[in-house]
């Protein structure tokens, strides 16, 4: 079994594994750590990752990429309709109103969900390390941008099941970085906290966060983000200085095509590369750009940074706000990492040191320190890895409150976890209620969130029951903000006070006692996420705490508790005969959320499934087919050469007659056969050339035969 960390960036994916020997990266098929996040649709099978990429000019309306952005959203989304400005290919919208992709596949306009498409791309990384590793991989750790919010992580975890992973935590990057960083730390103590803020700019967002770290602990303290600053948006900036330049100077209108526009952005991207490590004025060079015409410009770092000012005002408020958010001095800080493509900005560099007052430490492999804090993770949760005990503490991005319905007096409302709360965690909240009732969870502030809607699900107590006597039950419910950091009611109970016989009473007691709920607690507890995760609400790493909410007023829940151990105390003394206890009793809870329904799953499974064989199939084709092609070039070369002297003039006829009819044949009714027709047509080649070729060996090895056979004489 191995344990798999990804990082899916925006435009780079990178996939790390935990070994004996400590954590690696690895290569794809090209032999790059690095797979863009590209997946590209055709009329036979679809291109993932590095192909995807390298084919994105020639097919541009079928290549999606930048899809990060839209897991999870509608298409209506203020968010998603700011990407179309930047994709090529077409948005759609789904039934469920969630933005989907509109692409040309098998020669059939189709339809694909975000999930989905992302899920493909997790197949492609699922390939390439069990090409690595010969090893089936299933169990991983994925991570998400700090900032996701419950619907972009569900949605994330429906790819990851299309895809055939089980994601033991969805982690957000920000933390993956710390755990990489802390992990390996020997200098950490117990009592004194070393501060180190982390800076992660990649290609469409920027990450700051702060964390604190004492031995064989880490804390994270608060993060920062701005999702519009990114490398993608200082490429833009250079892309609209050159079209404009373009448009006076050579005449030609670049936004107008979209192909214009993406090969403008891949050689600025490429130039704003160059300018990092270079200050002098560099030129952008492309041929045949538009209406033949080949462009020409220069730009030098000093003006990029000037044309960037807005940017990097941006940039440098987020990171003064971790300072705010985390309640620290720059000379709090032992360290800065900087993390992402991006900080090889040197503008950047310079605001880390202008705000945070030291220059970023290079400690960290900025390109695959998220991937390698997944898969460190992953080891520690995996049952099959035992990894030393390191405690990771993570926070909420996002103040997050419950509604509930008018049952008893009020509509009411509370924040259950604050902004920056430490996750994951439960909590215990007491209703008193006669009947079914619903509680609705929102993230509380929603101009703080990227997207317009803020509802996180509804959740709804069933079988509640009025005691007895006709006064309210006591239901317990417990919400969670759980591993990957999405928010649940995750269970609920009813307490009921009985009344029965001493003898049956035993027995009830017996039963029902680790059922019970209030047994005395203390305020919190917290372990270390340690084991291997289950998504309910047991799951590793959890904390307690106990909140009761009773007609809209927060008491301390320690007195009610005590109250009802009191009066069953009381009454175990007391009565003989008679006996009152309370009993607790789950209530089935109705969770609408935004994440599919397993019966939509499976059928995408089943269709992920079907296009894997479809792309295997025709791989095995083409491998097939380059096979007859390979052979008729080899034979050919060898019949004019090694192997003329075996052959004679008549065979020669027939097998160079042979040789051009089969390449004829590829180009034309042999270009598109099934797999078998090229094995076929290998195997008569075969048997045509084979005896020549066994001459030719005989030949070879008699005088190596004769030595050994005069030797052993
Ligand atoms: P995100 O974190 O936003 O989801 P990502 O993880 O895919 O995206 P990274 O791989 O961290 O992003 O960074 C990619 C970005 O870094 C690209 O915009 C790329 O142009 C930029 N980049 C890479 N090298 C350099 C460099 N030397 N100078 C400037 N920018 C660079
Ligand atoms: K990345
Ligand atoms: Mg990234």
């Amino acid at each position: 079994m191995s344990v798999i960390g990804i990082d899916f960036g925006n435009e780079n994916c990178f996939i790390a594994v935990a070994r004996a020997g400590g954590i690696e990266t690895i290569a794809n098929e090209y032999s790059q750590r690095v797979t863009p996040s590209y997946v590209a649709f055709g009329e036979k099978n679809r291109d993932l990752g590095v192909s995807a990429k390298n084919k994105q000019v020639t097919n541009l309306k079928n290549t999606v990429f930048g899809f990060k952005r839209l897991v999870g959203r509608k298409l209506g989304d203020p968010a998603v309709q700011r990407e179309v400005t930047y994709l090529p290919y077409e948005l759609c919208e789904l039934d469920n109103n969630n933005v989907g992709v509109k692409v040309w596949y098998l020669q059939e306009e189709t339809s694909f969900s975000v999930s989905q498409v992302t899920a493909m791309l997790f197949t492609k990384l699922k390939e390439i390390a069990e090409a690595s590793l010969k090893i089936k991989v299933n169990d991983c750790v994925i991570g998400v941008p700090v900032y996701f919010t419950d619907v972009e992580r569900r949605a994330m975890l429906d790819a990851a099941q299309i895809a055939g992973l089980n994601v033991l935590r969805l982690m957000n990057e920000t933390t993956a970085v710390a755990l990489n960083y802390g992990f390996y730390k020997t200098d950490l103590e117990d009592d004194k906290p070393k501060n180190v803020v982390f800076v992660d700019v990649g290609h469409s967002a920027i990450q700051v966060s702060a964390c604190a770290f004492t031995k064989g602990k880490l804390k994270m303290l608060a993060a920062t983000w701005d999702t519009n600053v990114g490398g993608r948006d200082f490429d833009n900036i250079l892309v609209r200085q050159f079209a404009e330049e373009f448009r006076t100077k050579y005449k030609v209108n670049v936004m107008s095509s979209r192909k214009a526009i993406v090969r403008l952005l891949n050689e600025s991207e490429k130039l704003k590369k160059q300018m990092s490590a270079n200050p002098h004025e560099l030129p952008l060079n492309i041929e045949c750009f538009m209406e033949d015409k080949d462009v020409a410009a220069k730009m030098k770092r000093e003006a990029f940074e000037e044309l960037a000012a807005d940017l990097l005002a941006r940039i440098e408020a987020t990171m003064r706000e971790v300072l705010q958010a985390a309640k620290l001095k720059p000379s709090d800080l032992n360290d800065v990492g900087i993390v992402g493509g991006s900080t090889r900005i040197p503008a950047i560099k310079r605001l880390i040191q202008k705000v945070f007052g030291r220059e970023p430490s290079t400690t960290l492999n900025q390109d695959e320190a998220v991937a390698r804090g997944c898969a460190l993770q992953c080891a520690m949760l995996s049952p099959t890895f035992k990894v030393r005990e390191f405690s990771i503490t993570d926070i909420q991005p996002y103040p997050i409150k419950i509604t509930w319905d008018a049952s008893v007096k009020e509509d009411g409302e509370m924040e259950v976890f604050p902004k920056f709360h430490q996750v994951p965690f439960s909590k215990m909240l007491t209703f008193f209620r006669t009947d079914v009732f619903t509680l609705q969870a929102f993230y509380v502030d929603s101009a703080n969130i990227p997207y317009p809607d803020s509802h996180i699900g509804k959740f709804t107590i069933q079988r509640v029951t009025s005691s007895s006597d006709g006064e309210s039950a006591k239901i317990k419910v417990k919400v969670r903000v759980n591993i990957h950091g999405i928010f649940s009611v995750c269970s609920a109970s009813m307490l009921e006070k009985q009344t029965m016989e001493e003898n049956e009473q035993n027995e009830m007691e017996n039963k029902t006692q680790d059922e019970q709920v209030n047994s005395p607690k203390t305020d919190m507890e917290m372990d270390a996420s340690k084991g291997k995760h289950q998504p309910s609400c047991n799951d590793a790493g959890k904390a307690e705490a106990h909140q009761n909410c009773e007609e809209n007023t927060i008491q301390n829940s320690d007195s009610s508790q005590q109250a009802s151990e009191t009066i069953r105390d009381s009454e175990r003394k007391e009565q003989k005969k008679q006996k009152k206890i309370v009993k607790s009793v789950e209530l089935p809870i109705e969770s609408v959320v935004y994440q599919l329904p397993q019966k939509e799953l499976d059928d995408l499974i089943e269709t992920e499934a079907k296009m894997i064989q479809q792309d295997k199939m025709e791989k095995e084709k083409v491998d097939a087919k380059n096979g007859v092609e390979e052979y008729v070039y080899e034979m050919r070369g060898q019949l004019y050469e090694k192997l003329e002297k075996f052959v004679s003039e008549q065979d020669k006829g027939t097998i160079t007659s042979m040789l051009e009819d089969t390449e004829n044949w590829l180009y034309d009714e042999g270009e598109d056969q099934p797999k078998k027709v090229y094995i076929e047509k290998l195997a008569e080649l075969k048997k045509l050339c084979q005896p020549l070729v066994n001459r030719y060996r005989e030949f070879e090895e008699r005088p190596a035969a004769i030595d050994q056979f005069c030797r052993t004489m």
